[in-house]
């Protein structure tokens, strides 16, 4: 996924305010921005919540429940993972670091009354790598309905994000909201579910996005097998795994795996080479040098397979 394949219409003042508060404050409540959406999704996946059983562990907490792979449970998902305005934030924040962002999850969460206060942490931590020099991820949290501040909305820590002490400066906040609103942070970001004191449970999904070289948390070529992918449009495709990482990641059979889509798929396919700018410009020298009898210049590398 990269910005070219984002529709064309969106609210770039919302995108720019947006991004600015998230690289200001580690996080952003963006008001109003797909009620419509949010309720179809809501009543599609009301009756997967209660077919759901209870979670095991302390982390995901014993009065939760989760469960995966919502562009399969529910048709207007879609609308909410390809939101233009999410999307122009996500490739603003994480597009530098990164050939083209990628699906990292879609969850829905809902958190029964009785529920404890969820560990806070940092999603990004869940790769060795993150220093959090730059970020890795961005999570919306989607509330499928109200958030308050005592039936568990989730708990941000301003400034807690990036280069920021470890310790945060300041006290949580809690993000009050309503359906249509989205809760957006950053993978640096200190936050977790709130404790759930009230007699209501509360409902969100999760929808994270993530630099397009990492290993994504969820699955998405078992969550969205092809037979399943075929019929994404093609934007959603590339960002759930159907999309080749420049140079050469995430391949089937040395091709993009958006081969796989295709209808007229040959029994064999060639090998074809899926380079950056910079790393074909730097091939097509050395190539060249040889080919006229001269000693080519080092390269940098290109990819191993
Ligand atoms: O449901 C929430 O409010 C936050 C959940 C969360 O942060 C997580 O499970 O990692």
């Amino acid at each position: 996924m990269n910005a070219r394949s984002a529709p064309a219409r969106f609210d770039r003042a919302r995108s720019s305010a947006t991004a600015f508060l998230l690289e200001q404050d580690g996080f952003c409540l963006a008001r109003d921005l797909a009620a419509p959406s949010v309720r179809r999704v809501a009543a599609e996946l009301d009756r997967h919540f209660d077919d759901t059983p209870f979670c095991a562990g302390d982390f995901y907490g014993e009065r939760t429940k989760r469960f995966g792979r919502l562009l399969v449970r529910s048709p207007s998902m879609c609308e909410l993972v390809m939101n233009p305005v999410i999307l122009t934030v996500a490739q603003q924040i994480l597009g530098p670091h990164c050939d083209a962002i990628q699906l990292n999850v879609t969850q829905a969460i809902e958190i029964h009354p009785g529920a404890l206060a969820q560990f806070p942490h940092r999603d990004q931590d869940m790769w060795p790598g993150a220093d959090n020099a730059y970020e890795f991820l961005i999570n919306v949290i989607w509330p499928l309905t109200p958030f308050t501040e005592d039936n568990g909305a989730t708990l941000l820590w301003p400034r807690s994000h990036g280069g920021h002490d470890v310790e945060p400066e300041a006290a949580a906040v809690a993000s009050v909201s309503d359906p249509g609103d989205a809760i957006i942070f950053l993978g640096s970001t200190l936050h977790g579910a709130g404790a759930n004191l009230s007699n209501t449970t509360r409902r969100a999904i999760v929808v994270g996005y993530s630099l397009g070289w990492l290993k994504p948390y969820e699955n998405p070529w078992l969550a969205y097998p092809p037979e399943i992918a075929r019929d994404f449009p093609r934007g959603l495709a590339e960002l759930a795994g159907y999309h080749q990482h420049r140079p050469n990641l995430g391949n089937f059979e040395g091709q993009c795996p958006s081969v796989l889509l295709q209808d007229d798929r040959p029994e064999r396919l060639g090998a074809v080479d899926a380079l950056r700018p910079d790393q074909a410009a730097a091939l097509a020298d050395f190539v060249a040098h040889q080919l006229l009898g001269a000693s080519p210049p080092l390269a940098g590398p290109v990819s191993h397979p």
